[in-house]
């Protein structure tokens, strides 16, 4: 097994994994007590895709997420507490309260934003592509794109444009196998999402998105090409989600026992965990003080969301237009 990452960088993959898929479950079980406006779309099962692609990208790289984009955030390094506050709507919340689950960004961080709109990121990080290469940041822009999302015009201008512009961007398709209740193998006319990316000029690498280890070489490979000049490239990561499409889905379109298959034996922590283990790179102990602090961490942030305050309705009025 193959890993680019020290000792302490896996502690921190596995960490964030843990946190969020805590953060998940949390977030789930708050929506479903009636404690959180508006709507979720939750990422557990796909963690592995999101720290993976992440564990190579600086505060100076930026990304565009999607509608389920809490674990893209965690793995930027948004900070815990200050999601969950708005997610929950507060005042104190990453946005102010006003943006929510789907609208969660975060400059500081290269965090772009969750993106309600399907087919979004490509442009946004195209986009910062473009602008690193001009101003000669080194820096690199990645969008996350689900398989339905691999269907959308703005997702092929934006691969037609950064090769054509040779720029430093990263495609990751996240193939979950549906779109909200359509299967992937329904709505994709080729079925194969990595066959289009590369269609468009560019190497692409097809990986199991519950594997860790292959999510982290196939990105350190694309990072490579795109730090050096040598522009675009894409991942297609399969991994499918344990929650349906939004919180409160009644998952007509798959069975209970697809779920249960997936929590046994495409679970990317249960997989992380044995392989490392196996290979003596961490040990159990190690492992077990991750678990416990990602659950810590997150029960705080809940315990924080619920006694924070409301936004004002002097707060309407603000951040209304961008200030220049
Ligand atoms: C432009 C646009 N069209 C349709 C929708 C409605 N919509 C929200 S999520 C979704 C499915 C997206 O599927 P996929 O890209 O595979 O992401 P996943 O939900 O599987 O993570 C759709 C059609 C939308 N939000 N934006
Ligand atoms: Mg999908």
């Amino acid at each position: 097994m193959g890993t680019p990452l020290n000792h302490d960088e896996l502690i921190t993959a596995y960490g964030q994994m843990r946190t969020i898929r805590a953060f998940e479950e949390s977030v789930n079980e708050e929506f479903l007590d009636g404690n959180i406006p508006g709507f979720v779309h939750l990422y557990a099962g796909q963690e592995a895709i999101a720290v993976g692609v992440c564990a190579h990208l600086s505060d100076e790289d930026k990304i565009g997420s999607t509608h389920r984009g809490h674990g893209h955030c965690i793995a930027k390094g948004c900070d815990v507490r200050a999601m969950m506050l708005e997610i929950f709507g507060k005042k104190d919340g990453l946005c102010g309260g006003k943006g929510g689950s789907m609208h969660i960004a975060d400059l500081d961080r290269g965090m772009l934003g969750a993106n309600a709109i399907v087919g979004g990121a490509p442009p946004l990080a195209i986009g910062a592509a473009l602008a690193a290469k001009n101003l000669g940041t080194g820096g690199i822009g990645v969008a996350f794109i689900g398989d339905g999302a691999s269907n959308q015009g703005t997702t092929f201008e934006a691969l037609n444009m950064a090769v054509a512009l040779k720029l430093p961007a990263i495609f990751v398709f996240e193939n979950n196998g549906y779109g909200e209740g359509t299967g992937h193998d329904f709505a994709v006319g080729s079925g194969d999402i990595g066959a289009l990316a590369g269609a468009f000029g560019m190497p692409v690498t097809c990986v199991d998105g519950t594997d860790f280890f292959a999510v982290c070489e196939a990105m350190a490979d694309a990072v490579d090409r795109a730090r050096s000049g040598d522009g675009p490239g894409a991942i297609e990561a399969k991994a499918t989600r344990f929650y349906g499409h939004y919180v409160g889905d009644p998952e007509r379109y798959r069975s209970s026992i697809e779920v249960s298959e997936l929590r046994e034996h495409h679970d990317c922590l249960k997989i992380f965990r044995s392989r490392v283990l196996e290979s003596g790179l961490l040990t159990e102990n190690e492992l077990d003080d991750q678990d416990r602090e990602a659950v810590a961490e997150v029960d705080a942030a809940v315990l924080a969301a619920k006694a924070a305050s409301d936004p004002t309705s002097s707060d309407l009025i603000t951040d209304v237009y961008a200030g220049y």
